[in-house]
C-alpha cells in the first residue's frame, strides 16, 4: 500500500560535487533520506512506468537506502527498478546499465572514496538517461525542493530480498535483481583485446589489483583472474565490507600505500592498479613509477588507438581544469578538440553526448571514455594493460617516452584537510580580493577565478577555483574541495612544464619547491589555517 508521510524540509541537502554526501549519522535523522529521494523525484518528470537502475558500493547503509529508495520509487510511479543483487553496482557499471537498458535514470548509493562504517560517510547521486551524473540545473532544483518539502510518498511492503537474481513485484512495481559485474565484463571485453592482455599474461607479465575492500573486488577477479587468466590473489582486498577494512578507499599514494611500495619498490609485480570505494578512480603504478594520473590522462589520449574500441582514434580528450595541462599537448599533436572543465565529472556529459570529446579526466584518479558517462577505474586498468600489450614496453619506458616526445608536466596536489570553513573562505576571499594586484609579480601573467561556458548547452559555471597562471605555463590553482563531510579542505594544485629530456627525472615535489613555497606564501596559507604542511600529498 502507498503512504503519504508529512515531514518537515532539512535545509543542508545541497549536492556537492559528486552527489549528496553526509556523515551516516545525518542520513539516519528520521525522513532525511526519504526527503531527499522525494525531493529528486519531484524534480523529474514524466518517469511514469518508466525504468530507475539502483546500487552502491556496499558501505554501511546502503541495504537500508536501496530498500527505501526501491519502496519510494514504488509510490511515485515507476515501473521497474533494476538493482544489482545485494543492492551493488560500481558507479561506472550503474552508468552502463542506464544507458545499456535505456533506464530512465538512476540512483547511485555511494560516498566514493570517502570513509565508510557507522561513523563514516554516505552519499546519494542521480543520474540521468545518458547515463552521467545529473547537471548543475537538476541538483540546484532537488535543492530546492529539499527546502520546501512537506511530504513523500513511500510503499509499507516489507523489505525485498535483493541477494538473488530474479524478478519480484512490489505495489505494482517491477523489481529485477541482475549480476552486477556481467553487463560490465561484456562492455570490457567490446573496448579491449582481451586475447593481446592474455597472451600477454601468459608470458609471464604480473600485476596486483587492490580493491581496497570496496566495489571494484569483484569486478577485478572476474575481469583480471577469471578471464584474463591472472593468477589468482591477483585481486587483493577483494571482498567489500561496509566499513571497508576501516581503511580509506582511495587509491593514492598515501592510502594504497601498501601496494605502491611493492610495486613501485620494483621487488614485487610489473604493473600496479587499485580503485576507489565506489569504482570510478585509478591508480596506475609500474615497476620503479607512479603514473600520475594526469599522466596517465594524456599517455591513454596518445595510445588509446591500441585498444580495439578506439582504433579508428579519439575525436578529443577533456580534462578538468586543476588536471595538467600534459593531455592538451598530445590534443594538439593529433590535432583532435581539446577542452578544459569545471571539476566534476558532470562536465564532461554534454562533451561526450555532442561527440565532441572520446577520452576524459581528472588529476583525482579518475580517467574514462564515452563508453558510459562516469569515470571507471577497471576500464583504465584495461586500458593500461591493452597499451602494455600492445607496446610490449614498461610502464616506466612507456611513462619516459612519452615525456621524451612530449615534455614532462611536472604535478602535484597538496590537500589541507578538516580546516575551519572560515579559514578556508577566508583565505579564498583574500585571494580573490588581489587577484588583479598579482598579475605582473613573480611572472605571473594571469590570475583569476575560473569559470566555463559549456558549448553545448550554454550554461555558465563560475567560481570554479583560483588560477595563478605564469609567463612559462606553469600553473598554481586552489579550491575548496566540495566532497568532504567535515570542515573544508582546502587542495592546492602546482605545475611546471619541462621540454628538456634531461632535466625530467627529478621527484615532482623537489622540482615544483619554489612553487609550493610561493602558493603558502601568495595564499598567507599559515595565517589563515595555521597548518604549515598538507596532510596529503598526491
Ligand atoms: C573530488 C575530486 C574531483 C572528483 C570528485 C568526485 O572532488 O577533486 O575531481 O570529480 O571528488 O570523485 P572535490 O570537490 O572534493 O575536489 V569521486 O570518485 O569522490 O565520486
Ligand atoms: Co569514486
Amino acid at each position: 500500500m502507498i503512504k503519504t508521510v508529512s515531514t518537515n524540509p532539512f535545509t543542508d541537502q545541497r549536492p556537492g560535487t559528486s552527489g549528496l554526501r553526509k556523515k551516516v549519522t545525518v542520513f539516519e535523522q528520521e525522513n532525511y533520506t526519504e526527503n531527499f529521494i522525494q525531493s529528486l523525484f519531484n524534480v523529474l518528470e514524466g518517469f511514469n512506468g518508466k525504468t530507475l537502475v539502483l546500487g552502491g558500493d556496499g558501505r554501511f547503509y546502503n541495504d537500508r537506502v536501496a530498500q527505501i529508495a526501491i519502496r519510494m520509487a514504488a509510490a511515485n510511479g515507476f515501473g521497474r527498478v533494476i538493482v544489482g543483487r545485494g543492492g551493488l553496482l560500481s558507479t561506472p557499471a550503474a552508468s552502463n546499465i542506464i544507458r545499456k537498458y535505456g533506464a530512465y535514470g538512476g540512483i547511485i548509493l555511494s560516498a566514493s572514496h570517502n570513509m565508510g562504517g557507522p561513523t563514516g560517510d554516505f552519499g546519494i547521486k542521480y543520474n540521468g538517461g545518458n547515463g552521467g551524473p545529473a547537471p548543475e540545473k537538476i541538483t540546484e532544483a532537488i535543492f530546492a525542493q529539499s527546502k520546501t518539502i512537506s511530504s513523500y510518498k513511500i510503499s509499507d511492503a516489507p523489505d525485498i530480498y535483493l541477494n538473488t537474481i530474479g524478478s519480484s513485484t512490489v505495489d505494482g512495481l517491477t523489481i529485477e535483481v541482475i549480476d552486477p559485474v556481467a553487463d560490465y565484463a561484456t562492455l570490457m571485453q567490446s573496448l579491449f583485446d582481451f586475447d593481446l592482455i592474455r597472451t600477454l599474461i601468459k608470458s609471464g607479465f604480473t600485476m596486483k589489483f587492490d580493491g581496497m575492500s570496496a566495489i571494484t573486488g569483484p569486478y577485478g577477479t572476474r575481469i583480471f583472474e577469471d578471464l584474463l587468466g591472472a593468477a589468482k590473489g591477483t585481486v587483493m582486498s577483494g571482498v567489500p565490507l561496509p566499513d571497508f577494512g576501516g581503511h580509506h578507499p582511495d587509491p593514492n599514494l598515501v592510502h594504497a600505500k601498501e601496494l605502491c611500495d611493492l610495486v613501485i619498490g620494483g621487488k614485487g609485480p610489473d604493473f600496479g592498479a587499485a580503485s576507489d570505494g565506489d569504482g570510478d578512480r585509478n591508480l596506475i603504478v609500474g615497476k620503479g613509477i607512479y603514473v600520475t594520473p594526469s599522466d596517465s590522462l594524456a599517455i591513454i589520449a596518445a595510445n588509446a588507438i591500441c585498444a580495439l574500441g578506439y582504433s579508428k582514434g579519439i575525436a578529443g580528450v577533456a580534462r578538468s581544469m586543476p588536471t595538467s595541462c600534459a593531455a592538451d599537448r598530445v590534443a594538439q599533436k593529433l590535432k583532435i578538440n581539446q577542452f578544459e572543465t569545471p571539476t566534476g565529472w558532470k562536465f564532461f556529459g554534454n562533451l561526450l553526448d555532442a561527440g565532441l570529446i572520446t577520452v576524459c579526466g581528472e588529476e583525482s584518479f579518475g580517467t574514462g571514455s564515452n563508453h558510459v558517462r562516469e569515470k571507471d577505474g577497471v576500464w583504465a586498468v584495461l586500458m593500461w594493460l591493452n597499451i602494455l600489450a600492445h607496446r610490449k614496453q614498461s610502464v616506466h619506458s612507456i611513462v619516459l617516452s612519452h615525456w621524451a616526445e612530449y615534455g614532462r608536466n611536472y604535478y602535484t596536489r597538496h590537500d589541507y584537510e578538516e580546516v575551519s570553513t572560515d579559514a578556508a573562505n577566508g583565505l579564498m576571499n583574500g585571494l580573490r580580493g588581489k587577484l588583479p594586484t598579482l598579475i605582473g609579480q613573480n611572472n605571473i601573467v594571469k590570475a583569476d577565478d575560473f569559470s566555463y561556458d559549456d558549448p553545448v548547452d550554454g550554461s555558465r559555471t563560475e567560481g570554479q577555483g583560483i588560477r595563478l597562471i605564469f609567463e612559462n605555463g606553469s600553473r598554481i590553482i586552489y579550491r575548496l574541495s566540495g566532497t568532504g563531510t567535515s570542515g573544508a579542505t582546502l587542495r592546492i594544485y602546482i605545475e611546471s612544464y619541462e621540454a628538456d629530456n634531461s632535466k625530467q627525472g627529478l621527484d615532482s615535489q623537489t622540482a615544483l619547491a619554489s612553487l609550493i613555497t610561493m602558493a603558502s606564501n601568495v595564499s598567507d596559507l599559515g595565517k589563515f589555517t595555521g597548518r604549515t604542511s598538507p596532510t596529503v600529498i598526491t
